[in-house]
């Protein structure tokens, strides 16, 4: 039985405990790791992530009454509201992830009148890993499975979106969401946040001897709080005094020619960095792997000097991955802190994880969590 699969069981097992009756079923939707297109999906531009093989897991019942309510294996408390109630602002903190999942699906209009709803995560929270998407994907599953409604993933995609920029009060673009329904083992996604075409890349498998590592740094961030929102506000006034539609649409000549200051920085980093998927992709296709780790090296230093996401965490990681042997390594996710991923070959795991604990002991930071991850399958009805 796999982790997720026991993990299932026992969070069905709590259910019952908890309600006095089974669950309707169980649900995970996986968190993800960016390759390449670092804050470029609220700019209508281009992303490359893989979904991993942790995941946030959500067991659901309906109610007779029009209750709903919220508990997770991980927290203590319950959040409750009733079906009428259901707004944004009417619940906060961690619940408004899963609430706001069910609110985003159209209730109190559509749907079995009251739910109960039990979470938990394998996803660690605040990592860059997106815990939170992983979460309002599985719930928001559950509950369009449960309820007989929309099934099309991309649609459910954009709903588990709007329970965060909307309910949360989160501004996050579209690339997690989409990571956690459409993931495919084996492969990444690369996906035009406009129009949300997407087509799956294939990474290097387990017969080329390599590996993806992520190293956590443990120096928490939260796309809530300021300084993601800020970015996005950036880099929507540069498109603003660009004249077009989002930076997806300006050239870096524009850019040049046009922007002064922090949105020439913050604009030069996301038309590169759109780029730069195009040209990770290709490598990838190629088996350029001595291409591959040039591009991640570009955007790695385009997210500290120009868009200044990364920190002093994150940027040891990387140079020190580099040092013990990987083929590519770069920061991933919002910035800010949480983590570092890199293509490296199985055999030097060991040593890199080793080298990293110890570079960050040296310069007095918390240690860090390495874990190998397996791009792995989108959301799915585990129990
Ligand atoms: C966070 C957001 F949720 C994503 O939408 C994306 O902007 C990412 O940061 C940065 O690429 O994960």
């Amino acid at each position: 039985m796999s982790d997720r699969d026991a993990l299932a069981a026992r969070l069905a097992t709590e259910f019952r405990a908890r309600h006095g009756r089974p669950p309707a079923g169980v649900w995970a939707a996986p968190g993800r790791v960016n390759l390449m297109g670092e804050h470029t999906d609220y700019n209508d531009g281009l992303v490359l992530p893989y979904a991993i093989d942790s995941a946030a897991l959500a067991a659901v019942a309906p109610r007779d009454d029009d209750r709903l309510t919220c508990q997770s294996l991980d927290r203590p408390g319950t959040a409750a509201v009733d079906t009428g109630d259901l707004r944004p602002g009417a619940v906060t903190g961690w619940p408004a992830y899963v609430l706001g999942a069910v609110w985003a699906l159209g209730w109190p209009r559509t749907g079995p009148p009251g739910l109960d709803i039990v979470v938990t995560s394998q996803v660690p929270a605040g990592a860059g890993l997106s815990s939170s998407a992983a979460l309002t994907c599985a719930v928001t599953l559950a509950v369009a499975e449960l309820a007989g409604l929309e099934t099309d993933r991309t649609a459910l995609a954009t709903v588990a979106r709007r329970a965060e920029t909307d309910m949360v009060g989160a501004p996050v673009g579209i690339m997690d969401q989409m990571a956690a329904m459409h993931g495919r083992a084996d492969h990444a996604l690369l996906l035009d946040c406009r129009s949300l075409a997407f087509e799956p890349v294939p990474l290097p498998g387990r017969e080329s001897g390599l590996t993806l590592l992520v190293v956590d740094t443990r120096v928490s961030h939260a796309n809530a709080d300021g300084g993601y929102a800020r970015r996005r506000a950036t880099c929507e006034d540069a498109a603003r005094t660009l004249g077009v539609q989002a930076l997806r649409d300006a050239t870096v000549t524009a850019v040049r020619t046009t922007l002064v200051g922090e949105q020439r920085r913050v604009a030069r980093h996301v038309v590169t960095e759109i780029e730069r998927v195009r040209l990770a992709v290709a490598a990838l296709r190629h088996d350029d792997l001595t291409g591959l780790g040039e591009i991640f090296a570009a955007s790695q230093a385009s997210m500290r000097d120009d868009f200044r996401i990364s920190c002093a965490e994150l940027d040891l990681a990387v140079d020190t991955l580099l040092d013990a042997g990987a083929i590519a390594a770069r920061m991933t996710g919002g910035g800010f802190g949480g983590c570092a991923v890199a293509l490296l070959p199985e055999t030097a795991v060991a040593a890199a994880t080793a080298a990293v604990t110890a570079a960050f002991g040296a310069h007095g930071f918390l240690s860090p969590r390495a874990f190998e991850t397996r791009p792995s399958h989108g959301a799915a009805r585990v129990y």
